[in-house]
């Protein structure tokens, strides 16, 4: 079998210890931060120009060595270009097998999962990265357990997670509150070994390598954007597109990195807050309508910085009304997300009108999950309907 992470070291980005990849150890032995998996650029047999098949796994060259693959056709998304704003470019990650762009992560995460003696991966989740999950460790034969903060997780994202088999436990709070009951149960000790259930939080290296592919397709289809645009809740998602940049400018297929601008609710906006010097990345209340990004202790708050820092980029907070009218607009391009993916476009609007961005800059919003995902929100605002009786009733109508 050939080594999953032969071509990895695992650096913590603090204090600079490195340590022998593993699937178990994820923070710094030393110092305590998420550890980086970063990639020998001289292991790399990498030519771009000749990469095969579609999709996440059309990256083998920079992802780990699977023996066994569990793939539903995740990644290759499509990039579209928004009639209003030209130079504007959608990344759909609704198009994904379960809906959001969680499943280029668990494509790896829940592979290396199959390749271990676990019985099954365990999880926390606002709801994408349960159904997610759930999805994947169905189709390898695993068992899920997910854990969600009760009563505030979207009902297509819970209906998914019962559909695939997942064991659903729910526990009172946030999603925070449901992230520290698996931190502490799984990494407690920092000894991962000797539990059945394989943690997949984004606090998993190996899962955000598979997420890092979001960038290798939008540098194939337009190039290296000046700005992306991607809504922010634990900060992984961003972390993991910033890396995919980072790789390709490291092996010279490109030579510039853009922009990375993080987006948050401003009722949930702990990078916002940490960014502008006012005190530690946490809000204790985190409110918002885009419950996917109802997160206060983001635990990539580090990795997110970087991300942001490292490229000159922002940090930025809109409130639930823009981005819901961001979710309009979109829909009225013909592209369905949930809120929390909108939050990219309102903050790009947001952006726009402070002078960050310019019209003539080439921006990719990254469009995280489905509009399916959250039908209870497209309905509050009661939506008129005409009702009718004949058909007499319909030609008037449409004559109109
Ligand atoms: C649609 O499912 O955290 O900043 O548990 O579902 O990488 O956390 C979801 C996150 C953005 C934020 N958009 O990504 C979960 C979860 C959508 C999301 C994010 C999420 P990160």
């Amino acid at each position: 079998m050939i080594r999953p992470f032969r071509k990895y070291v695992l650096k913590c980005p603090r204090c600079g210890y490195e340590v022998e990849p593993s699937p178990f150890v994820m923070r710094c032995p030393r110092c305590g931060e998420l550890l980086d998996a970063v990639i020998d650029s001289g292991k790399v047999r990498l030519k771009w120009g000749e990469l095969k098949g579609r999709g996440v796994w059309r990256y083998r060259d920079l992802l780990p060595e699977l023996s066994r693959v569990i793939t539903m056709g995740e990644g290759s998304t499509p990039l579209i270009k928004l009639r209003k704003y030209p130079n504007v470019y959608v990344k759909f990650e609704g198009a994904n097998p379960t809906g959001s762009f969680k499943d280029r992560g668990m494509t790896v995460g829940v592979s290396l999962a199959a390749t271990l003696s676990v019985k099954g991966v365990i999880v926390a989740s606002t709801g994408n990265t349960a159904a997610s999950a759930a999805a994947y460790s169905a189709r390898a034969g695993l068992e899920c357990v997910v854990v969600l903060p009760k009563g505030s997780v979207a009902r297509s994202k819970l209906a998914q997670a019962v559909l695939h088999g997942a064991r659903i436990v729910t526990v009172p709070g946030t999603f925070d509150n449901a992230l520290e009951y698996v931190l502490d149960l799984v990494l407690g000790n920092n000894a991962v070994n000797g539990i059945n259930y394989y943690p997949l939080n984004s606090i998993n290296p190996w899962r955000l390598e598979g997420q890092k592919t979001t960038a290798f397709e939008i540098v194939e289809e337009v190039g290296v954007p000046d700005f992306v645009f991607v809504p922010v809740g634990n900060g992984g998602n961003i972390y993991a597109i910033w890396k995919g940049f980072r790789e390709l400018l490291e092996l010279g297929v490109i030579d510039k990195v853009p922009k990375m601008v993080g987006v948050q609710a401003e009722g949930a906006a702990p990078m916002v807050k940490y960014w502008r010097g006012l005190g530690e990345a946490r809000v204790d209340n985190p409110r918002t309508v885009a419950s996917a990004i109802r997160i206060g202790r983001p635990v990539n708050w580090f990795r997110a910085y970087r991300a942001v820092k490292y490229t000159d980029g922002l940090f930025l907070e809109v409130s639930d009304e823009e981005i819901l009218r961001a979710q309009g607009m979109l829909g009225r391009e013909g592209i369905g997300t949930e809120p929390a993916g909108a939050a990219s476009l309102a903050g790009y609007l947001k952006a726009l009108s402070e002078g960050f961005v310019d019209l003539d800059d080439k921006v990719v919003l990254i469009a995280t999950g489905h509009a399916l995902k959250d039908p209870d929100v497209l309905l509050q605002g009661n939506p008129q309907f005409v009702e009718i009786s004949s058909l007499d009733e319909l030609m008037q109508l449409i004559s109109k």
